[in-house]
């Protein structure tokens, strides 16, 4: 058995798909490693049994929750507090040492170096380069450093209620210490890059190692055309959107059932190369999920003249 190893998390179903074009997308770039992921009850049995079917361990553990409403709301975000539930990932002390990865990141070249990173190295983040963002880290599992996590979690909270403000408070020599621990931006390139820096994304874009999908547009909950098997979704993040979707389409796809929950129940509905109603009733679906997540489509689906039309009609 390797002592390293890539782990991911996934609360429920629709982060569940996440993890699972994860995994392939490792297997695709040729990563020597295994991967794990850490699951919380609420993941439907049939998502379990497709995760067992592509990850070298599936590990149940219990929800932590920062609960910490006030913090969340500052980011837009109020469920984000179950990303605590992360820590847990310190307790996988079986390995010597891992590489955590969010759900919705996304493998585009193999960067199994990051093993030789030591624990806490991670790349900055774009929202204030001072912290790291932790949808990518490399850490050593330790049942004593868990300890000290929850500790310092009841203790102190988090700034932002989430796990990012909690780990930058508790590794917070990240920023001054040790350079080796800052991981070049390309193992983390989260999607703000594209419109806060495109000269540099155009100069040095094409060594991206990971792309990270942050916030509420997630790709499975974006509009694809099965038919035409592309991608939609804003331009620039496109060429990426389309490599999340040909490895769903590829290798997910037609291991869905109908009684996972979320859009991964939705999805398992369609069929391949599916046009017309099947395809409108999906997009429906999805779009609901999108709305109640955050991803709001203002000028489009959901633009004011579009709901007051749903208005109007059944009024009338
Ligand atoms: N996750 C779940 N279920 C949820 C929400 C999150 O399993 O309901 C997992 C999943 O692995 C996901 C990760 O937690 O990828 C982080 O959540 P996500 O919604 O992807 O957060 P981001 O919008 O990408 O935002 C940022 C950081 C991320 C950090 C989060 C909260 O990039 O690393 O966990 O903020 O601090």
């Amino acid at each position: 058995m390797s002592n390293r190893a890539w782990v991911t998390l996934a609360t429920n179903d629709s982060y569940g798909l996440g993890a699972l074009v994860l995994a392939h997308s490792l297997r695709r770039a040729g990563s020597v490693y295994p991967s794990v992921v850490l699951i919380t009850p609420s993941v439907t049995e049939p998502m379990r049994d497709r995760l067992r079917a592509v990850f070298a361990e599936v590990v149940i553990v219990d929800v932590l929750d920062s609960r910490d409403a006030a913090h969340l709301a500052l980011l837009q975000r109020p469920e984000l507090g179950i990303t605590f539930t992360k820590i847990h990932c310190w307790g996988l002390t079986q390995y010597e040492k891992c590489v955590f990865l969010d759900a919705d990141t996304l493998i585009v070249q193999n960067c199994d170096e990051l093993f030789e990173r030591e624990e806490l190295s991670a790349a900055p983040d774009v929202g204030w380069p001072d912290c790291f963002n932790s949808g990518v880290f490399v850490y050593k599992p330790s049942a004593e450093t868990f300890e000290q996590l929850i500790k310092f979690a009841q203790e102190r909270g988090s700034f932002d209620g989430g796990d990012q403000g909690l780990l930058n408070s508790f590794f917070s020599d990240w920023a001054r210490g040790d350079i080796n621990r800052h991981l070049p931006f390309l193992y983390n390139v989260t999607s703000a890059a594209f419109y806060s820096y495109l000269p540099a994304l155009k100069h040095y874009g094409q060594n991206l190692k990971i792309i990270h999908f942050i916030g509420a547009a997630k790709p499975w909950l974006q509009q694809f055309n099965f038919e035409t098997r592309s991608a939609e979704g804003p331009e620039y993040l496109r060429e990426f959107l389309q490599l999340w979707w040909d490895i769903f389409v590829g290798q997910v796809h037609a291991h869905l059932d109908v009684a996972m929950s979320g859009v991964a129940g939705n999805l398992a509905r369609v069929a391949p190369g599916a046009s017309g109603s099947q395809r409108d009733a999906l997009d429906e679906l999805t779009r609901r999920q999108g709305w109640e997540a955050g991803n709001i489509d203002y000028m489009g689906a959901d633009s004011f003249d579009n709901i007051w039309a749903k208005i109007s009609q059944t009024l009338n």
